[in-house]
């Protein structure tokens, strides 16, 4: 560390020292008389830091801040389970489905049910021969597909199962619908827990997903979104998003995820995008243990920051339920509350919002936590007494909402994360002008909702606020 700029002549000395390694400006502060080539460790007295170690005092809802809310469930999607013993469970959907509704939350929001994802529609980013092959695989004919099967990964992580291209379709089917509503202006949120699948590769099965649900919500989106911001909390890296989007400017992709002799080993903080795409892929490598604290004070500054410099005009949100304390796969120490956290500061920006599920092991906390962030989206708090529901024995001996932290190290230091927030600054102050693509008629849409007139760019100026009136409505097949 070097650089000195200056000094204050009152009581105690403060130096402006600039970090020639991270190009970062400290002030130190000095004991009086102390002069500048006597400073050292000992009298250094404090460095301010970009991090700031606040402690977590819970969620608060703002009044009278109603969103309309689109949900799609499928009711089939509980039934399929990709084997016994296998980690992912779809039935804590179903789970998350009967909290839901006995806690009367279908009162506030719209349901629906998605039609299943169409082959044509999976193909917008997955290869013809990879869908091909997940549509003709099965239990019985599987020993035929010897050579496809480690082409496209199919193992112990991502096994073949009854039902599992009707289980794609499903999740798909969701995110795309999702999309394409908010795309209409007919939902402020829509919300896909079915969804959420960050692993899937354009040609390959990976970390329990085959379709890669998001990527395809995303392009429906960018059909009418110049900038879409996807942020990711399972406790992964969001690995299949990222590529999909490495290269472009038009998706700005953020996964937070413990990083470290974990799967899937990517998402250092170096990674940041290439090409035309160079700073629009954050990460947040993070340690085991991280708290509700800890997380919110990396969380709010980055997303922040995002928000500022890069102006989304839509987020998607990935929610896996894995970053949990006390999940079977996962290594942090969120607590319900923390989880939520991160759904009510991303929803009080106002940016039209999808919510998609992800991992998730401890199906009980999975359940809790999605119902109690749905109450957040319709801006209800639900009560800390679990209502009488299909699953009601799962949630004993309590029967309480609450997923609570442990008293589990945390090895995320407050000097670790100050450097990731410099880093992560750092690069994002390269994104400051926001970019802006060109006007295109926008051609047939996910889903036809019977309405002419509402597909004009005057009625969308009009509808979709101050958004639509800075950028142009884009569709983007290819250019993403
Ligand atoms: C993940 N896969 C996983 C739990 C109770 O960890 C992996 C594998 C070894 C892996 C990997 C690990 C690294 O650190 C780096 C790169 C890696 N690449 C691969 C393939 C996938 C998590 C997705 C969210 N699998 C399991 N962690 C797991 C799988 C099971 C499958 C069948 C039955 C039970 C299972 N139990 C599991 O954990
Ligand atoms: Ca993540
Ligand atoms: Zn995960």
């Amino acid at each position: 560390m070097s650089g000195v700029f200056s000094s204050f002549p009152y009581g105690a000395i403060y130096y402006a020292i600039l970090d020639f390694d991270s190009c970062f400006l400290f002030w130190l502060k000095t004991t009086k008389n102390t002069t500048i080539q006597h400073i050292s460790q000992k009298n250094i007295l404090s460095v301010k830091m970009v991090y700031n170690d606040i402690p977590f005092d819970g969620i608060k809802l703002r009044e009278n801040d109603k969103r309309r809310v689109a949900y799609f469930y499928d009711a089939d999607v509980g039934n399929y389970a990709y084997g016994a013993g296998h980690a992912m469970k779809p039935h804590r959907i179903r789970m998350t489905h009967s909290l839901i509704m006995n806690y009367g939350l279908y009162k506030k929001m719209e349901i629906y049910r998605a039609k299943p994802a169409t082959k044509q529609e999976m193909c917008q980013f997955h290869t013809d021969e990879y869908i091909d092959f997940l549509s003709r695989v099965t239990l019985d004919n599987v020993h035929q597909f010897a050579k496809e099967t480690v082409k496209f990964n199919i193992n112990d992580d991502c096994p073949v199962f009854d039902g599992l291209y009707e289980y794609c379709a499903i999740s798909g089917g969701g995110s795309m619908e999702g999309a394409a509503r908010l795309n209409r202006g007919k939902c402020d949120v829509a919300i896909n827990y079915a969804g959420g699948l960050h692993h899937a590769k354009k040609s390959e099965a990976s970390g329990f997903c085959y379709l890669n649900d998001i990527v395809l919500g995303i392009i429906e989106l960018l059909r009418f979104h110049p900038r879409v911001l996807y942020i990711d909390i399972d406790v992964h890296h969001g690995d299949g998003v990222e590529e999909a989007f490495y290269t472009t400017d038009r998706v700005m992709t953020c996964s937070f995820h413990k990083y470290g002799e974990f799967f899937p080993g990517t998402g250092e903080l170096r990674d940041v995008g290439v090409g035309k795409g160079k700073n629009y892929s954050v990460n947040v490598p993070l340690r085991d243990g991280i708290d509700d604290a800890s997380y919110k004070n990396v969380f709010e500054p980055v997303i922040g920051k995002i928000m500022e410099w890069y102006q989304p005009s839509a987020v998607v949100l990935q929610c896996g339920g894995d970053s949990l304390s006390g999940d079977r796969l996962g290594c942090f120490n969120l607590s319900m509350q923390g989880h939520a956290n991160c759904v009510n500061y991303v929803k009080s920006f106002g940016i039209p919002l999808m919510i998609v599920g992800g991992g998730g092991y401890t199906m009980r906390n999975v359940a809790r936590t999605w119902c109690y962030e749905t109450g957040i989206l319709n801006n209800v708090l639900l009560d800390e007494n679990l209502p009488y529901n299909d699953y009601f024995e799962y949630y004993g001996p309590d029967y309480k909402l609450d997923v609570r932290q442990s008293n589990m190290f945390n090895a995320n230091s407050p000097k670790y994360l100050d450097n990731i927030l410099i880093n992560i600054f750092e690069n994002l102050e390269h994104t400051k002008y926001a970019p802006s693509v060109q006007l295109n008629i926008v051609p047939n849409d996910k889903e036809n909702l019977g309405d002419v007139e509402e597909d004009t760019a005057e009625a969308l100026d009009t509808k979709g606020g101050s958004q639509y009136a800075r950028d142009n409505i884009v569709e983007t097949y290819n250019e993403y």
